[in-house]
């Protein structure tokens, strides 16, 4: 595909359902007494992978525009499915699944594709067998042998939502208490949601603490926009001259705006209007006008907080003057792509000063860059960040596979090319 270039980039836009609170609205409606209705949820293909992998294990699911319906089944109710379940791209999927299906009194075998092969699974399967869990493989395709689990007091290795959250679902079923203690703080909708649904959780800082549970009750879930999927406009209407763009309805759960803080601290003019409440996440509108940026230094607790926006905060380092350091970013190594080469080998080809590093990047940024014909790696924000980048590039770009972006982003593109006015 062509990237067709905008010279503006003005209005309003509404970005599509929070992915992680999607997913999860989904997992835990599932279990739950009850029916779940969601709105604002994410009709990407990478949550249509969870839906698919609920209904093989017999929940009833009705997917409609306005809102999806789950009914739940309660803790124990799910039943085997009749073959393995398939999640697609989705890293999100076939992590926090590990934590439900290893304590049902079914085996089950999971697999996604070729990306998801690659992706390592060991992080999840090593704690849940501390607890317990038969799990073969530390890749896919897992096979999952339920069986009855108890608790653990485990200190993370890794900064991320997904382990917590699989070791989050296992405790919920294993005797005892489990302990899960962090040392940077991940997202936490896993946390928030299974609060609202009664489940015995308390959360300490970076430790949470989780009890056995009979049950979780169904509640209505509202899932704001994806900041992650925001983040896109947020760059665009920043580098582009002239524009101003207000992106309506995002969710701004502190464990996922460092993008906001390290855009601020470039020296971007971002507003943010109407901060609200919705169904115990915070929301609001978030309005960028064009700004001289600056380089910056992006490390330590706050990457977790912007982990998945590290693409698209790279493209603002190349318009920022100056030098732009991203480090104690090494698990951008292990996402739909190595994120960080990915990055690197692309820009670079647009005659960016761009280098690799162990944990991250060096951008010197600031200066002219040139068009490029541009490998996505299947990788939906390499996608998007790659589509942003080229606006500002001499002559032409071209993309070799657009369609990722229905992973997150279905709509993206249709989204984009409204804004140029
Ligand atoms: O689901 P998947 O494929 O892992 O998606 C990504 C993404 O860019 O959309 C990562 F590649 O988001 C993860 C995120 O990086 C979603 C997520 C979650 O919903 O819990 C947590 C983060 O991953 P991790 O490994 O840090 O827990």
């Amino acid at each position: 595909m062509i990237i067709k270039k905008i010279s503006v980039a003005n209005g309003a836009v509404r970005v599509p359902g929070d992915k992680s609170i999607s997913h999860r609205a989904v997992m835990l409606g599932s279990i739950a007494d009850g029916i779940t209705e969601i709105t604002g949820f994410l009709m990407g293909a990478d949550c249509l992978s969870t839906i698919d992998c609920f209904r093989k294990m017999g929940v009833d699911i009705d997917v409609s525009p306005e809102k999806v319906i789950v009914k739940g089944k309660g803790l124990r109710g799910l039943q085997r499915p009749q073959e393995t379940l398939y999640t697609g791209n989705s890293g999100t999927t076939t992590r926090l699944l590990c934590g439900i299906l290893a304590a049902q009194d079914f085996d089950t075998s999971i697999t996604g594709d070729a990306s998801i092969e690659k992706r390592p699974m060991g992080r999840v399967t090593k704690p849940l067998s501390l607890m317990g869990a038969q799990i073969e493989n530390e890749y896919c395709p897992l096979h999952i042998h339920g069986t009855k689990l108890h608790g653990i007091d485990y200190k993370m290795s890794v900064a991320s939502a997904q382990v917590k959250t699989a070791i989050i679902l296992a405790g919920l079923y294993a005797d005892g208490t489990t302990i899960i203690r962090e040392t940077e703080k991940s997202r936490d909708h896993t946390e928030l949601m299974l609060g609202a649904m009664g489940a015995d959780i308390k959360v300490d800082g970076l430790n949470i603490t989780v009890n056995k549970t009979n049950s979780l009750k169904a509640v209505k879930v509202n899932v704001p926009g994806d900041i992650s999927s925001a983040a896109f406009f947020m760059v665009l209407g920043l580098i582009m001259p002239n524009s101003c763009i207000t992106i309506e309805n995002v969710g701004i759960n502190p464990t996922r705006t460092g993008i906001i803080d390290v855009l601020r601290n470039m020296g971007a003019d971002i507003e943010l209007n109407n901060i609200r409440e919705s169904a115990g996440e915070s929301v609001a509108d978030i309005t960028v006008r064009s700004s001289s940026l600056k380089g910056t230094e992006i490390g330590g607790d706050i990457i977790p907080r912007l982990i998945d926006e590290l693409p698209v905060i790279a493209v603002a380092a190349v318009f920022a003057k100056g030098q732009t350091v991203i480090k104690d970013a090494q698990e951008l190594k292990v996402k739909e792509t190595n994120r960080i080469r990915a990055v690197v080998d692309e820009f670079s080809k647009c005659g960016i000063d761009i280098t690799e590093t162990d944990d991250g990047m060096i951008i010197n940024g600031g200066k002219d860059i040139h068009g490029a014909d541009f490998k996505t790696y299947g990788d939906h924000r390499m996608a998007m960040s790659l589509t942003v980048l080229a606006q500002l590039a001499d002559g032409e770009s071209t993309l070799d596979d657009s369609d990722c972006a229905c992973v997150s982003y279905p709509d993206f593109f249709d989204d984009f090319y409204r804004l140029d006015n």
